[in-house]
């Protein structure tokens, strides 16, 4: 049985090395909402909510996951007797929509809590079983091609397995070209749009056919999977659904529909573990090959998504770029790292998340906090 005792929440600030540009929008300090939960026994874990400052990638934003979390996923999960962490997500969906980042964050708490409260590693108290995982990155939007293809050149050298480039309009087809011919046709290149595209720009995107993709992310609008099938008839390139894929539900849809023929799986945009797992089950009887994204997620968030990479599904290289590829000095000890063959290694070695988080650097940078504590005893999945 897990009881959930505390939930403290944090929020620090964290300077990327360089600002982070997409299709909607630019980071260049990262609020990062991070969340201490211990069980009655004095056990704790980390966990992180991967909601951006700006609602530009999904609705939620790290004030109203905050608000949320504090509101009704904590009451709701504090005190509760858990038969275990398989049981959050049903106690987190009932007659409470939506908030998926704010609902993962505390759901992924629990699978990390009782990883350490049963003494065993994370990816295995999942059920993961890789131990490698390759490794890609994700290059934001450069003013200009040269300055895409200098940074697809360095990553390439230090071995990532697949090199994502940012793109919209009009930072698109030149700059994919600049860097294939660049780096030549070996390299794993593919784009993502963040719905930066209309289905009227079909022609267009169909000239990112000639580089070889080996797929382009989310081209078209977060809930538009009718045209994304529309634009997956029109391209050689395979589709990739990002933001678009929420449930389980939407990625039989993806398929019923053929709007995509791939899914990147971020475990906060689907709602945590629970979730995550049933759409990589989902996608693996269909013959569709799946990869983790990522958020910019502190060394803590990256934990959680290094554990569920460890599912065998999970067939391309994920966004799971070492620590200082964003941080000059990250949260967590060890910091995340590449090996030269571009793999991250899945902690299985120690219980729990597989990283100590540095306690008094959290404390040093955090500018929020609030502590959310049982009220009273009451029975497993009562209101709150
Ligand atoms: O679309 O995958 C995305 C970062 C923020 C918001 C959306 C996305 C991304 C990334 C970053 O691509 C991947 C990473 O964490 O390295
Ligand atoms: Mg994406």
């Amino acid at each position: 049985m897990l009881v959930v005792d505390r939930i403290v929440l944090r929020e620090i600030r964290l300077a990327l090395k360089e600002p982070f540009r997409i299709s909607s929008g630019v980071v260049t300090e990262r609020r990062i909402f991070l969340l201490e939960l211990h069980d009655a026994s004095g056990a704790t874990t980390w966990a992180e909510c991967v909601a951006g400052e700006h609602p530009n990638y999904s609705a939620e934003t790290i004030d109203t996951a905050w608000d949320a979390i504090a509101r009704w996923v904590a009451p709701r999960v504090l005190g509760a007797r858990l038969d275990g962490p398989e049981s959050v997500h049903s106690l987190l969906e009932r007659d409470f929509r939506g908030h998926p980042m704010a609902k993962a964050a505390v759901e992924m708490g629990c699978w990390g809590l009782a990883a350490t409260i049963e003494g065993v590693p994370l990816a295995q108290r999942i059920g993961g079983t890789r131990t490698r995982i390759p490794t890609g990155i994700s290059l934001g939007i450069q003013k200009t091609p040269d300055a895409l293809v200098e940074r697809a050149r360095a990553a390439y050298a230090q071995g990532y397995r697949k090199i994502k480039l940012k793109i919209a309009p009009g930072s698109d087809v030149a700059f994919v070209r600049a860097v294939r011919e660049a780096l030549g046709a070996e390299v794993h290149l593919m784009a993502d749009a963040n719905s930066a595209y209309r289905l009227a720009d079909a022609d267009h995107l169909a000239q990112l056919d000639a580089f070889d993709l080996i797929m382009i992310e989310q081209p078209l609008g977060q809930d538009d999977l009718v045209r994304h099938a529309q634009l997956q008839r029109r391209l050689r390139t395979p589709i990739c659904l990002d933001e678009s894929i929420t449930s389980v539900d939407r990625a039989e849809d993806m398929i019923a529909l053929g709007s995509g023929k791939i899914v990147n799986i971020k475990p906060g945009r689907v709602g945590g573990f629970t979730v995550s797992r049933a759409i990589h089950d989902l996608c693996e009887r269909s013959g569709i090959p799946v990869w983790c994204g990522g958020m910019l997620e502190s060394g803590v968030g990256r934990a959680y998504n290094v554990a569920l990479a460890s599912f065998a599904n999970f067939k391309l290289p994920g966004d799971l770029s070492p620590s200082a590829r964003y941080w000059e000095r990250d949260v967590v000890i060890p910091e995340w790292t590449m090996d030269a063959e571009g793999m991250v290694t899945v902690p299985r070695s120690q219980p729990g998340i597989g990283v100590a988080v540095d306690v008094d650097r959290v404390d040093a940078l955090t500018v929020r906090t609030q502590t959310l504590a049982r009220t009273a005893a009451r029975p497993a999945g009562a209101a709150a």
